[in-house]
């Protein structure tokens, strides 16, 4: 496995609550590089945009208003084998699901308020992070 880049985003509930740096360290710690980083706010609708796979799903309004209701803090990570170890080190969608000492049972509000997003693959991953970033923006 080479380096590969996966994508994240610290959701509105762990910024409000002041979790921001206990998780970039927790990231940090495990072995990630940040590639791009910036704290900013969605709108409903580009919300909305990010989460269309999920549009059909009785939670997709919901997930909207929550994901647009404060900052959030989205960033690119390098790793080998980023894309997997990085789902591994944030644990369950569902934190009453989620392994003791990843990040979402250890943050996590709720299974919608669950402190932060993983992409799931490889494709996903350039998908969102060009959602967020241009290329300058990466160093
Ligand atoms: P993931 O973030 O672990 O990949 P997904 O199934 O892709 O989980 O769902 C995207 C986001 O939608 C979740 O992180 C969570 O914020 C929200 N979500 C997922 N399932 C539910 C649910 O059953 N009720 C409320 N919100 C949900
Ligand atoms: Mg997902």
């Amino acid at each position: 496995m080479g380096v590969n880049t996966t994508f994240t985003m610290i959701k509105p509930d762990a910024v409000s609550a002041g979790n921001a740096g206990a998780i970039m360290k927790i990231i940090q710690e495990a072995g990630f590089r940040i590639v791009a980083m910036k704290k900013t706010k969605l709108s409903s609708e580009r919300a909305g945009e990010f989460y269309e796979v999920h549009k059909e799903r009785p939670f997709y309004a919901d997930l909207c208003s929550y994901m647009s209701s404060g900052a959030i803090i989205p960033m690119i990570l390098e790793k080998e084998n980023a894309v997997e170890d990085f789902r591994k080190l944030i644990g369950a969608t569902n934190p009453k699901d989620a392994a003791p000492g990843t990040i979402r049972a250890l943050f996590a509000k709720s299974i919608e308020a669950n402190a932060i997003h993983g992409s799931d693959s490889d494709e996903n991953a350039q998908i969102e992070g060009n959602f967020f970033f241009s290329a300058i923006e990466r160093f």
